[in-house]
């Protein structure tokens, strides 16, 4: 044997002697060096052959867990498509993670077509609080036989033509129509009272350490919103002298301490096109479902514009809360940072955008945007 064979061998059998040995000293080193563990890198880890790790290193979260014991009648309640489903998703796991891990609100699904069970699946492993799937009934969602269908195309052709965003969208009128005035009669909906709307790719930017729901129940609150905006005029032509006839219609619907100077710069003349916008919401469906806004809604239904025109549900819910309940109780949460493509709410409050760990930059505070409608809502 010539000394350079000699030698390797000499290596190798050290080597061997210290693989042994630690073998037996050190059972990470067993299991790292396991011939299962090495030929696992060529043939792909299978769930077996990961080493569980034991339940000891999971404490309990005992500040994060259900600790609160007062919690009000609420739900959020979220629209979708099955299609929706990866924006679903992302906005589910931040109102998880900033708020609902803490509360654990149950959450009401619904949609025109049955939820899928990709679906279905998709967002219950999100949230350890109930979670429940409505298909919604024919005649809440689709077109009215009411409705003149020629006029309601022709209406649809004319805001093509104009270039407005959804103007030649059936079914983004349904989904208005919907949202105005039938998602808190849905059977789903009708135990709670209070409701959290979210959709899909929203994000929520701050902690949300305390409860909305029983803040704004304990203070008698009915309509709570972030951000508020000016409305798109050819969408809504005929809206306000549509409001304007109903209140003299019914004057007794009129709050006292309203806020109209929201709404109109002229005393109610004339509309200033100022909304809270609707895709967050926290409100009192008991405000929906009562006599004023039951009647509001049927009246502006009747006149069609859902279809002939494209009303939003924020105009809507915007005017009827700020005229048929008084000014005080509408909320405008700053605590909640909030975002809805492409405009974001971030706390003015700097305390709070630090305790809260805030991911907004307050720098983009949509508040203080030419386009934002909150100067207004300060002066009311
Ligand atoms: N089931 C169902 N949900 C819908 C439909 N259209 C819209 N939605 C939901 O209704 C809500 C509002 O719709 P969006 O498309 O977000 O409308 P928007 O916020 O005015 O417009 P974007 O700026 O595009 O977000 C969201 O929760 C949607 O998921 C529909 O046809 N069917
Ligand atoms: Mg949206």
């Amino acid at each position: 044997m010539n000394m350079t064979l000699r030698y390797l061998l000499a290596v190798f059998g050290v080597v061997i002697t210290v693989h042994y040995v630690l073998s037996f000293t050190h059972t990470d080193y067993r299991r790292a060096t396991s011939l299962n563990s090495l030929t696992s890198h060529f043939k792909g880890v299978t769930p077996a052959d990961i080493t569980p790790i034991p339940d000891r290193y999971y404490p309990p979260f005992s500040n994060e867990s259900l600790t609160v014991d007062h919690r009000a009648n609420a739900t959020f309640v979220i629209l979708a498509r099955n299609s929706d489903i990866d924006g679903t998703v992302r906005s589910i796991r931040e109102i998880e993670d900033r708020f609902n891990r803490r509360f654990r609100y149950p959450y009401v699904f619904l949609n025109e077509e049955s939820f899928s069970d990709d679906f279905k699946k998709r967002v219950s492993v999100l949230s350890a609080a109930k979670m429940e799937f409505g298909t919604i009934p024919r005649d809440h969602w689709y077109q009215p036989s009411s409705i003149d269908e020629k006029k309601a195309d022709a209406g649809r052709n004319r805001m093509v033509e104009q270039g407005i965003i959804y103007g030649g969208s059936l079914s983004y009128r349904n989904m208005c129509r919907f949202n105005s005035g039938f998602f808190f009669r849905h059977p789903l909906m009708e135990k709670y009272r209070w409701y959290w709307r979210i959709e899909p790719d929203v994000h929520f930017h701050c902690d949300i350490r305390f409860d909305p729901f029983v803040y704004m129940e304990e203070n008698n609150k009915v309509y709570a919103f972030t951000i508020a905006m000016y409305e798109f005029e050819k969408t809504i032509p005929s809206l306000w002298s549509h409001v304007k006839d109903f209140i003299k219609l019914h004057p007794e619907y009129l709050a006292k301490d309203n806020a109209m100077r929201f709404l109109s710069d002229t005393g109610g003349d004339t509309y200033n096109l100022c909304h809270f916008w609707s895709n967050f919401e926290i409100a009192d469906m008991s405000f929906w479902r009562g006599e004023a806004y039951t009647k509001f809604f049927e009246y502006l239904d009747d006149k069609g514009g859902f279809y002939y025109e494209r009303w939003g549900d924020a105009p809507v819910h915007s005017i009827a809360a700020a005229l048929f309940a008084p000014s005080s109780q509408i909320q405008f949460f700053d605590q909640i940072g909030y975002e809805h493509n492409p405009y974001t709410h971030c706390p003015r409050n700097e305390d709070t955008w630090k305790e809260e760990k805030c991911t907004c930059d307050p720098k983009r505070n949509f508040d203080y945007d030419g386009y934002s409608c909150m100067s207004k809502w300060d002066q009311v």
